[in-house]
């Protein structure tokens, strides 16, 4: 990965992908999102160093079906999956903790592919650890951390030479709007020279029930996952978010076909945004709007990579049809 919008500092040293089109500070964010009704904050903020871990969390409880199901077809697949994409290079968006990524690894590993590791994230001291975890474990492996917003452009992403499987696991496609969805994989399909693939994690339409419990979970860890925005919020805009006046609310929009995640405030407050030189009067169960979480059919799965011009490569699901892993390539 070369070029001049890059900055490499060393080997193993992170780099830090620049921006290609201007996006929201923190402080726009929270300027547009949150001064006046309906509120919202873009789900990115989640992850500072104890949302992260947070996340991570929620990934080992029982009601989080999504990681347990994709490992479980990542460890049935893998070897087919990287057999088909005969990778030079994978690079990962929202890599998180790559805790999944260890099945494409060993799967690469199998069949003597020394590729590139390049996992891409907002979260810098996360992707230090990935660093070190799969240097150590993956002595062919070369890792380059790619510290950056992915919703930024993806200009500042030079390709590298070789071919390229791009991942993009855990259903993050969800944290987008539809719109969204379809600009990112178009932005993705214009990064690939053809014979590069696309691995996509999708989690599917199911059984309200199911989905609700994911997101409420009994140990309340996704509630502190989404009570901790505020404490970033408080870190960054010097704001005084009481955290014990918010409560979680996760539902299914069926209609929508999404999670939506929301705080809801207990009382009529007024915080204060220091940082702004803002403050904000919020009345008893209002709700800032945090994440949506989309999920999809089958078909739909297949048609974010389509609409872009991809072609199918593998489409594998579980028996219980909750998750779709889709291989798509760009055709010669
Ligand atoms: N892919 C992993 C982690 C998912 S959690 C898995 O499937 O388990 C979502 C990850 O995406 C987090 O690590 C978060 O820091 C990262 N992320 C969220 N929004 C991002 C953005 N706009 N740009 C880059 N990384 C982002
Ligand atoms: C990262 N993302 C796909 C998760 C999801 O399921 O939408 C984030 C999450 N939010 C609550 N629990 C998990």
């Amino acid at each position: 990965m070369d070029g001049d919008a890059v900055l490499e500092i060393d080997d193993m040293a992170c780099i830090y992908v620049e921006q290609s089109r201007p996006s929201n500070s923190l402080e726009q964010d929270a300027r547009h999102g949150l001064l006046t009704a309906p509120r919202s904050m873009p789900p990115k903020y989640f992850y500072d160093k104890y949302g992260s871990l947070l996340f991570d969390k929620i990934c080992d409880t029982e009601e989080y079906y999504p990681t347990r199901t994709e490992s479980r077809l990542l460890e049935a697949h893998a070897s087919e999956l990287i057999e088909l994409a005969k990778p030079g290079h994978i690079l990962e968006f929202g890599s998180g903790c790559s805790r999944k990524t260890h099945f494409l690894m060993r799967a690469c590993e199998s069949i003597n592919i020394n590729c590139e590791y390049l996992p891409f994230d907002v979260c810098e001291e996360v992707l230090c650890q990935v660093r070190d975890e799969y240097a150590e474990r993956y002595q062919w492996l070369d890792v380059k951390p790619l510290v950056g917003d992915y919703t930024a452009g993806l200009d500042g992403l030079h390709r590298p030479k070789g071919s390229c499987l791009y991942v993009f696991l855990g259903s993050s496609i969800g944290n987008f709007n539809l719109q969204q969805a379809n600009e990112f994989i178009e932005e993705v399909t214009a990064c690939m020279l053809p014979g590069d693939s696309f691995l996509l994690g999708v989690d599917r339409v199911k059984s309200t029930q199911v989905l609700h419990q994911a997101y409420n979970d009994e140990d309340g860890l996704t509630g502190e996952f989404n009570l901790n925005l505020l404490n970033v919020l408080n870190d960054r805009l010097d704001a005084d978010f009481d955290l014990n006046k918010f409560k979680h609310k996760a539902i299914y929009n069926e209609v929508q076909q999404r999670i939506e995640m929301y705080l809801i405030s207990e009382s009529i407050q007024t915080v204060n945004l220091s940082v702004l030189d803002e403050s904000i009067d919020l009345n008893k169960d209002e709700e800032i709007l945090t994440e949506i979480s989309h999920k999809y059919t089958y078909d739909q799965a297949e048609s974010l990579l389509t609409d872009a011009g991809l072609h199918i490569l593998r489409h594998v699901e579980p028996d219980n049809a909750w998750f779709s892993l889709v291989l798509a390539h760009k055709s010669l």
